[in-house]
């Protein structure tokens, strides 16, 4: 084709593009107007499915390794590609009704096929109605004013006319619905709440409260239990569940399957307890693992109340799609929690209900948990498929996250330290360089727990100049912490961490 020709397509198809694109933006922000940032938005499932086909590595990269910033991408290529998938619709209903004669009809036509993709995609009918009337606005605005020309406008200039007008009426609708929504984007962070959800109780005070105690005076050091706690999954919109339509069920290998609801198991004895959790992903001396007071049941119980058979393992499956696979062993010691440091539940940590499994990495304790299905043979949970090995107990370490200068001249370096069940018994540091000489360092008093980190810190006076401070853990069965370094993958971060100070 000649370069002229090629300039002339492009020119003759540029407006019904940009009309169809502009339909499937306005289409997008209208889903946003009416779900919020919910799974009922379109760009959440087709954000899942990004995320499962694409390959291992990248979702490692994306979920572990860039964090939040993994999120965005994702969620931003996740809405372009709902945008073109939409507005293709779009555009392809609007041809449809211009090649059969019914141009006036244009915008049913455009509106009715993305009503329908939402549907399918987010299973909401009603709420996918923002996007299809979205659509079908934007695409009828275009046919009025394809028709406001008269004769003496030339066909260019209309078609000119009619993509601006189409473009401007979808940026319009997109600004105006996502403005809609600014307001009630904060508050959409929280499920939810479930009756009573702001009485701290008395016994719950009284752990934090000691968890207060216990922690170290240390500027720049993460209290026991912070306000702060690290967020890992593979979903960039995260399920928004009522506490009323939220339950879990007993499946697979067992007699009768049992459904608990969310009144069926927060109507039990709550059993509180800290916990300390630790992504299998993060680096050595990585910001992943944190320590929490958890409120909710023994899992134990909830089998022994549906009469679970002893089997090998189960499937732990979260209403994000994600699903985990771990002895049954672990689980019936496993807690179902709804409620972190006396509050409920955070819906970016799993709300209304997620497990707590002291001791295991981070991964099996399946957030947002809705299924527990038992197996008779064990099978491979979403990142075992991806080749991590991140349902056992987790790996010993001891971190180093401050070193400053005391008022004396003295140095002062401190961390958190954690071997699972195993706990802590030891941590010690050298400042010789060569690791020739190990120091004992101050340990926080342990918190009431099976799984719990501890804070270390020790103050010293510094060699001149810079020097190499390490540290290393052994943990209550008397190993010492691995000095072999290795990355994340597949089975966690080992070696000693390690920081030039001066
Ligand atoms: N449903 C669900 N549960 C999940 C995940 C997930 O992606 N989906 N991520 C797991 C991983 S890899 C970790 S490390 C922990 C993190 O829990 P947090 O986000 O509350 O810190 O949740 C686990 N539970
Ligand atoms: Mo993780």
């Amino acid at each position: 084709m000649q370069r002229a020709d090629l300039a002339a397509t492009v020119r003759a198809h540029l407006p019904a593009v940009v009309v169809a694109l502009s339909a499937g933006a306005a289409a997008v922000a209208g889903s946003y107007a009416a779900a919020g940032f919910t799974p009922a938005y379109v760009v959440a499932p087709v954000d899942s499915v990004v995320t499962r086909y694409v390959p291992g590595a990248f979702v490692t990269v994306a979920v572990l390794l860039l964090g939040d910033l993994g999120e965005q991408l994702s969620l931003l290529s996740a809405t372009a590609l709902a945008v073109v998938l939409l507005g293709s619709l779009a555009g392809l209903g609007r041809a449809i009704a211009r090649e059969a004669g019914v141009g006036p009809l244009a915008g049913p036509f455009a509106g009715v096929p993305v009503w329908a993709a939402a549907t399918v995609l987010t299973g909401r009918p009603v709420l996918a109605l923002g996007a299809g009337l979205a659509a079908l606005f934007v695409v009828s605005i275009a046919s009025i004013a394809g028709r406001v020309g008269t004769d003496d406008v030339g066909a260019a200039d209309r078609r000119r006319v009619v993509g601006s007008a189409a473009s401007l009426a979808g940026l319009g609708i997109a600004g105006w619905l996502l403005g809609s929504r600014r307001g009630t984007l904060d508050a959409s962070g929280a499920a939810a709440e479930p009756a009573g959800a702001g009485e701290v109780s008395v016994a719950t005070q009284q752990a934090l409260a000691e968890a207060s105690e216990k922690s170290f005076d240390v500027d720049g050091l993460e209290p026991l239990v912070g306000e702060e706690f690290y967020v890992v999954d593979v979903s960039s919109v995260h399920p928004q569940t009522a506490t009323d339509e939220w339950s879990l069920s007993i499946t697979g290998a067992v007699g009768d399957e049992t459904t608990f609801d969310y009144e069926d198991v927060t109507r039990r004895e709550p059993v509180r307890e800290f916990s300390t959790l630790r992504c299998v992903g993060e680096q050595l001396n990585g910001k992943k693992t944190d320590t929490a007071l958890w409120t909710g049941v023994r899992v134990g119980d909830l089998l022994a109340a549906a009469d679970v058979p002893d089997r090998c393992c189960v499937m732990a499956h979260g209403e994000d799609g994600f699903f985990e696979e771990f002895p049954v062993a672990a689980l019936r010691e496993a807690l179902l929690v709804y409620r972190t440091n006396g509050k409920p539940l955070p819906r970016d940590h799993g709300a209304p209900a997620r497990l707590i499994v002291p001791g295991h990495w981070g991964e099996i304790h399946v957030k947002w948990v809705t299924e527990l299905e038992i197996l008779d043979e064990p099978a491979e949970g979403y990142w075992e498929q991806k080749g991590w090995h991140g349902t056992g107990p987790a790996n010993t370490v001891a971190k180093l996250y401050v070193n400053s200068d005391l008022d004396d001249g003295r140095k002062r370096v401190a961390g958190h330290a954690y071997a699972g069940t195993r706990g802590i018994s030891r941590v010690e540091v050298s400042t010789d360089g060569g690791g020739a000489t190990w120091n004992g360092v101050d340990l926080s008093e342990p918190l009431p727990g099976r799984s719990v980190w501890r804070q270390w810190k020790y103050e010293y006076d510094p060699p001149g100049g810079t020097h190499e401070v390490v540290v290393r853990a052994t943990d209550g069965e008397g190993q010492l912490q691995p000095r072999e370094a290795s990355g994340p993958y597949p089975s966690g971060a080992s070696g000693w961490v390690s920081k030039e100070v001066s």
